[in-house]
């Protein structure tokens, strides 16, 4: 759909967006797999490419849907099969048109291309002001429920294993302990958001954050997190989200969230600036007559 803007502009920007789009991506995408899962998120890099190129009127499709690795009713009975339908492809679906939506006004955006949405979220502070709201809320709200996806299985369950299993018994005490913490804090949230476990410089962070507002956004990465709002469990569990804050332990996807860990630990270790857009060179390369 982006054809027409490749050709109108086939000659001097392209080479230096897609050269600017390919270090980028390198730097950042390459070394942080923990987000390996959004590529689905992203389009090909010839849509990439010349999606910088585009005019701002064109509608901008950036961010898609994730498909879900499992079918609706494999967590039950834990999480019902309608819930889970209704909420990828109408809660998480309405988040993404809203993004989408929301990027297509912005007047003019401090990258080229689609970078992930947890780039973006951690660049935050670049975007204008008048527009972060709507990039903090829809941005965030992708990005939590593509996460959540993930860190469901019907075969989770149980306790973390190995570095994670090590770290948690560091920083709480016992699993146990850290369980019953984030309990009562996702019990305690009032009204709508998420409870979270985050690598936040060297430590493991339990904390719970309103609506859809992203750990990222404070350049802290979130390795397992429950979403609170009440479409997320109010037909299983009418007027009871302690019964599902209870019943999700059963469902966790600790090998997932051992995954993010160790590649939070990663990023933590070797790559500081990672998630940070070039933004000296991308201006340059956005920049329209
Ligand atoms: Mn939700």
């Amino acid at each position: 759909m982006f054809g027409e803007a490749t050709n109108d502009h086939a000659d001097e920007p392209k080479t230096i967006i897609e050269t600017a789009f390919s270090g980028a991506r390198d730097a950042r995408h390459r070394s942080f797999s923990v987000y390996d899962g959004e590529n689905m998120d992203r389009q090909s890099p010839q849509v990439r490419a010349s999606s910088g190129l585009q005019s701002r009127k064109e509608p901008m499709s950036t961010y898609s849907l994730p498909d879900l690795s499992y079918g609706y009713n494999t967590l039950e009975p834990f999480i019902d099969a309608r819930t889970m339908e209704l909420h990828h492809i109408q809660h998480h679906r309405r988040y993404i048109d809203q993004l989408n939506a929301a990027l297509g006004t912005i007047g003019s955006l401090p990258w080229v291309g689609e970078p992930s949405i947890e780039d973006v979220l951690w660049n935050i502070g670049k975007i204008s002001e008048d527009s972060r709201n709507a990039v903090r809320n829809y941005g965030g709200g992708h990005a939590n429920h593509s996460l959540y996806w993930t860190i469901l299985s019907k075969d989770g369950g149980g306790k973390p294993s190995g570095r994670l299993a090590a770290a948690i018994t560091e920083e709480f005490g016992s699993f146990s302990a850290f369980r019953e913490r984030f309990s009562r804090v996702a019990n305690a949230h009032l009204g709508s958001g998420w409870a979270w476990l985050v690598r936040a410089r060297d430590r493991l962070v339990v904390y719970s954050l309103p609506n859809e507002d992203s750990p990222l956004t404070a350049e802290e990465v979130p390795i397992l997190g429950l979403d609170l709002w009440e479409h997320a469990y109010y037909l299983r569990y009418p007027a009871s989200r302690a019964d599902y804050v209870e019943a999700f332990w059963n469902v966790v996807n600790w090998a997932e969230v051992s995954r993010r860990f160790e590649e939070a630990k990663r990023h933590r270790a070797g790559h500081g600036t990672a998630f940070t857009l070039d933004t000296a060179t991308l201006d340059t390369a956005t920049s329209t007559p």
